[in-house]
């Protein structure tokens, strides 16, 4: 079956900046659509977001020529594809597009069209999106495995104006249920509520749910969470575990890491991290070092590797090349994988499958600005991620994520 018709439209994300959905129509008049989101600190590796520039409407921001792309360019090249051949329909996009990044078409209408098309196929079938992808992809796993999730419950970095040099503070619970794992995150995300109040704390959120609290330190934020994990009823490091994105491009200067107040050598900065494993229950630390310092990756992955994931984001930006060269060289552990750092929907199981083999833990990603599509979630049953990070226990467009995987569980894994 064919795409009959492909419709873009430009509509909002969590943060009020315009991004793109996609309705993609089959022959038989079935239609799906997908939404696609928009990172606050992207890797400078990321595939191309085309926006307008157009100072007249929303600052620049607006997407009305990748709408536009979708609906000329990209229908043209993929209307004669089968709307199950996925691959087919992402390579002629990528051929179409022809840069290295997606800069012409822009990386944000191609993959609101390839996940929209995604969707389609699920429906054409007459089966759940993770179905569909895991068939499609040919994974070789019967059984499906929810993912643990990793929750954001405070927010620093550039997603909000705590003055916190890591970008988030996440905790990993490690309850049998998926909806275990959920109630637990809640209950701390609670829990910490009220300890940050009895502090003198705000407690408004960040772009990703948690909350945004002014405090000393990095270690700080730590330390609360670890009462409001007690608080809640739970023990550290057996019920719930800690991770943390340090989003470490962000505060590289000149060589040297600008970290609570002083600048760090690579070196430094991992001792800091090395004492605070035992101490805090560590599992996981995202970009604990800049997207291009691959020496300093080097030292990280050797000195810390064998006791916690590293995991590259902005390092490997989900890209199958700057991947092997983390395998190549002995960096990282584990990826971040973000749809819209690449592109398609292919290329994201590219990245996936090559992680798989090569035993790096993958770890499926929202992006700051979200909306309320879900894809994400179906995409870590499908291919049995082990985490998925989709932020807070605040704020829809973060839910809607823990709901649809709850859903799964309920229905049917
Ligand atoms: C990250 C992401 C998502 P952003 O760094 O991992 O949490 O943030 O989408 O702003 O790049
Ligand atoms: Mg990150």
């Amino acid at each position: 079956m064919k795409i009959q018709k492909l419709q873009a439209r430009e509509i909002l994300d969590s943060r009020g900046n315009p991004t793109i959905a996609v309705r993609a129509v089959a022959e038989n008049g079935f239609n799906a659509e997908a939404m696609v989101p928009s990172g606050a600190s992207t890797g400078v590796h990321e595939a191309h977001e085309l926006r307008d520039g157009d100072k007249n409407r929303y600052g620049g921001t607006g997407v009305l020529t990748a709408c536009k792309n979708v609906e000329e360019l990209i229908f043209s090249a993929v209307k004669d594809l089968d709307i199950m051949n996925q691959r087919a329909i992402d390579e002629a996009m990528i051929l179409l597009d022809g840069t290295e990044n997606k800069s012409k078409l822009g990386a944000n209408a191609i993959l609101a069209v390839s996940l929209a098309v995604a969707r389609l196929a699920a429906q054409v079938q007459g089966v759940e999106l993770y179905e569909s992808i895991r068939r499609g992809f040919r994974f070789s796993a019967s059984e499906y495995r929810l993912p643990y999730p990793m929750m954001n419950i405070i927010n620093g970095g550039v997603h909000a104006d705590s003055g916190l040099d890591i970008q988030e503070f996440m905790i990993v619970p490690q309850q049998q249920q998926l909806s275990e794992r959920v109630r637990a995150g809640a209950e701390i995300f609670h829990a910490l509520k009220d300890i940050l109040k009895k502090q003198k704390q705000v407690v408004s959120v960040g772009d990703e749910g948690g909350f945004a609290p002014h405090l000393r330190s990095n270690e700080a934020a730590l330390e609360a969470i670890v009462e409001a994990v007690t608080q809640a009823g739970y023990t550290l490091g057996q019920d719930v575990c800690i991770a943390f994105d340090a989003a470490a491009s962000e505060f590289f200067r000149d060589g040297q890491y600008a970290f609570d107040g002083k600048m760090l050598t690579a070196q430094e900065l991992i001792a800091v991290y090395d004492a605070w494993i035992e101490k805090y229950a560590i599992i996981s630390i995202e970009d604990g070092l800049a997207e291009d310092d691959w020496d300093g990756w080097q030292m990280l992955t050797k000195q810390l590797g064998g006791r916690i994931r590293l995991v590259g984001d902005d390092l490997f930006v989900t890209n199958v090349k700057r991947l092997q060269q983390g395998i190549d060289r002995g960096v990282a552990n584990a990826i971040l994988i973000k749809v819209n750092q690449i592109g398609t929907l292919t290329e994201t199981i590219d990245a996936i499958q090559l992680a798989q083999q090569y035993k790096y833990t993958v770890i499926i990603s929202h992006r700051s600005g979200e909306t309320e599509d879900t894809t994400i979630a179906d995409l870590a049953v499908a291919v049995n991620a082990e985490y998925i990070k989709t932020g807070s226990l605040s704020r829809s467009e973060r839910v809607a994520k823990y709901n649809r995987l709850m859903a799964i569980e309920h229905y049917v894994a």
